[in-house]
């Protein structure tokens, strides 16, 4: 362990220097073992990921290691804000309380007796790549659980009720004009939000028991949402009547940018929701002289990636249709035909069936963002070839 003490934050708070220094603690990208029998991985010259700990994120993935496309338990990455708490399942209970016409209070058997429900769901936590150390924070896995929205409808939505607010059971001190408070990571959704039908109290992840660091016994998966909104070590769901504003909704994953307002600059503040178009280079392998570029790209359903090489023309990349899922990510592969000796710069671009397309980093709503999270500029990957 070489820093028991060194959290996300402390790493934030700590800038540039330490950073540089943190690089040198990497050691992975030795590590990166063949897709298939006979494919050579060219590794990025650019790091993305290192492994620090113990800590905050743990488990980054490893690009160049992917070789499924359910990223296995043991291989997915785990974020804790506070603390990693084990529960006892055979004490634990999940309170539904607040503003509805009968509270409940489930145990973890009486949330598996109800109706079971899947989703593959490509979770990324939105500082994904917006720092330097931290490029690993994906991971996609097949989710099971039960429907939230059919339990709060037996709960019973009171008239008053506008917000759902999920309790983890980690918890920490927050500080606001001086004013220390204890309290649970927490997130919220409007009621509509959390009415999607496609919303899991989930309990089971790849079709074993949800991991701990992943969030034993109980955790919202909320898909096409960023990781941060998908509550873990859930304890209990809360309605209320006005909006809520806890750390986690609205002082920290808080997007601050310049915009644009007829001509002046206005400063705005939002809180860091829905999940973005987003794709990136997975790795370069060469098998048999023949050079490809593989890829990934989630965050809304796709229906195209594009691939730059260097300054050269987008090309279209062919998607790997054959693994289906709107809130999954697809992957993708490009043909490199003859690639000349050297470094090259290589660049992916996805657009979704709804037509966006993921922005340039030097598209305004990137380059004029303040804060890390929400990055989902393109990503630009370096490579040698011999
Ligand atoms: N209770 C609780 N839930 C949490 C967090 C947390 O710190 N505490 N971290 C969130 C963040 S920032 C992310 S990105 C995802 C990561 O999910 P994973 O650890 O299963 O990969 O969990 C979210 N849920
Ligand atoms: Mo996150």
């Amino acid at each position: 362990m070489q820093n028991p003490t060194l959290s996300r934050r402390d790493l934030l708070a700590a800038g540039g220097a330490t950073l540089a220094g943190l690089a040198l603690l990497n050691s992975r990208f030795a590590y990166a073992a063949p897709l298939q029998a006979g494919e050579e991985v060219i590794p990025w010259l650019d790091q993305m990921t290192e492994n620090l700990e113990p800590q905050a994120i743990v488990n980054q993935l490893v690009w160049e290691e992917v070789d499924s496309w359910i990223t296995p338990n043991d291989k997915f990455f785990g974020i804790a804000h506070y603390e990693w708490p084990e529960i006892d399942a055979k004490t634990w209970q999940l309170e539904v309380t607040g503003l509805v016409k009968k509270p409940l209070a489930l145990t973890l058997d009486q949330i598996k007796a109800r109706k079971k429900q899947e989703v593959t769901f490509t979770i990324e936590c939105s500082g994904n790549t917006g720092l330097p150390f931290f490029g690993g924070g994906i991971g996609n896995a097949k989710w099971g659980g039960t429907s939230l929205a059919t339990l709060l409808k037996e709960a019973g939505v009171q008239d008053k009720g506008i917000e759902v607010v999920f309790y983890g059971t980690d918890e920490g001190e927050q500080t606001v004009r001086e004013i220390a408070m204890k309290q649970n990571f927490a997130r919220s959704m409007s009621i509509q939000d959390a009415m999607n039908p496609n919303n899991l109290l989930c309990y089971e992840m790849n079709g074993a028991a949800l991991p701990q660091p992943n969030g034993f016994p109980l955790r919202l998966i909320a898909p096409g949402w960023y990781g941060i909104a998908n509550v873990k070590w859930l304890k209990r769901i809360e309605v209320r009547n006005t909006r809520f504003m806890g750390h986690f909704m609205a002082r920290d994953y808080v997007t601050i940018r310049k915009e644009d307002h007829n001509g002046t600059t206005v400063w705005t503040e939002t809180s860091v929701g829905r999940a973005l178009l987003k794709s990136a280079p997975v790795r370069v392998v060469r098998q048999d002289g023949k050079v490809t570029i593989q890829g990934a790209a989630w965050g809304a359903p796709i229906k195209g990636v594009e691939v730059k090489i260097d300054n050269g023309n987008w090309q279209a990349a062919k998607l790997d249709n054959t693994q289906k899922g709107d809130f999954a990510w697809k992957f993708w592969t490009l043909d490199w035909t003859m690639p000349k000796a050297g470094e090259h710069t290589i660049t992916a671009r996805a657009t979704d069936t709804a037509g966006n397309v993921q922005p340039a980093m030097t598209d305004p709503v990137i380059a004029n963002k303040q804060t890390y999270w929400e990055s989902n500029g393109q990503i630009t990957r370096r490579v040698k070839i011999a």
